[in-house]
């Protein structure tokens, strides 16, 4: 039984080896990304038993997703499609400290998941589903993936976490991002939002009252996540704010995936909300540290490194 199964598009991700304009960029490091999996892999890396669901191309982008997570200790159930690609992205280092991430995704292995494609057995058998906002954005079949995979955990009485994750290129316009995603944040027990996307989904500017109308949705523990100004969660009435550390991002692309391992990690383990958040923060600053979307993710023995005064550990 797998304590975390997530849904998801898994990419290949070509990173800039130097900073400057894409157009002048001729040196690239091939590795891989996709929120969904960026999750269960910080998720294992801190002790969970995790799996990942998706659709790749029979190629060799495809190859080294599915080698790369099962080299994370993820349990890997994809689907290779014959007729379509594994999606990419190229991302562009602008300045030391911006990136820009080019989507070559469209028709892509992953944009076309299906309901079918979902291990029915292993998500309704799992302790958590992961599913994140970008995937609705896809198409029309993962859209219902998604809401499958929701249904299937629910009838297995699994939790439903749901990042909001709103990739504004990938949809038409903000109105059907917010129309669509409300939708799975109603389905949802945990809601993950930064404040921008819970400004998007309620209307409101407040982290406090966008978390409320999260709970009045139906979320019994509404995370808002606000970057360097750290988290804070509503949950059984109780509002709990948590400050971030003070680093200096190199790469803050994945840095909300490794904040959602850090606290679905501790939730798996039955620790309280304020050790959820503790190890959240700690992971996604981590996260920020390395380049790459989820290779700077740190396991267990590593959690409390940022917090110590002396900068080498023996
Ligand atoms: O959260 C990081 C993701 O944005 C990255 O891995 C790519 O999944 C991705 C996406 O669709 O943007």
């Amino acid at each position: 039984r797998l304590d975390l199964v997530s849904v998801g598009e898994t990419m290949g991700l070509f990173r800039a080896e130097s900073i400057g304009p894409l157009s002048h960029s001729r040196q690239f490091h091939l590795g891989i990304g996709g929120a969904e999996s960026n999750v269960a892999i910080g998720v294992a890396r801190l002790g969970g038993h995790t799996g990942w669901v998706g659709r790749v191309g029979a190629d060799g982008v495809g190859d080294l997703v599915l080698r790369e997570l099962a080299a994370e200790g993820v349990r890997v159930h994809a689907v290779r499609d014959h007729g379509a690609p594994t999606g990419l992205m190229l991302k562009e280092r602008r300045s030391s400290e911006t990136q820009h991430v080019w989507y070559h995704r469209a028709h892509s292995a992953g944009a076309a998941l299906r309901p079918e494609d979902l291990p029915r057995d292993a998500i309704a058998k799992a302790r958590v589903l992961h599913v994140t906002g970008i995937t609705p954005a896809l198409s029309k079949t993962a859209r219902a993936t998604v809401e499958e995979a929701i249904a299937l955990a629910r009838s297995g009485g699994a939790t439903v976490s749901f990042d909001v994750n709103h990739r504004r290129a990938l949809w038409p316009s903000s109105s059907d991002a917010a129309r669509a995603l409300r939708t799975i944040a109603e389905a949802a027990d945990i809601v993950f939002a930064s404040d921008a996307e819970g400004e998007l989904l309620t209307g409101e500017n407040d982290a406090r009252r966008q978390a409320e109308r999260f709970a009045a949705w139906g979320a019994r523990e509404a995370v808002i996540k606000r970057g360097s100004d750290g988290a804070a969660l509503l949950a059984d009435g109780r509002w709990l704010a948590t400050p971030a550390l003070s680093i200096q991002p190199l790469d803050t692309v994945g840095a909300g995936d490794a904040f959602v391992a850090g606290y679905l990690a501790e939730l798996l383990e039955g620790r309280t909300f304020e050790t959820r958040l503790h190890t959240a923060v700690r992971s996604g600053a981590f996260a920020c540290l390395v380049p790459g979307d989820w290779e700077g993710m740190p396991g267990r023995a590593e959690l409390e490194l940022l917090d110590a005064s002396d900068p080498v550990t023996r």
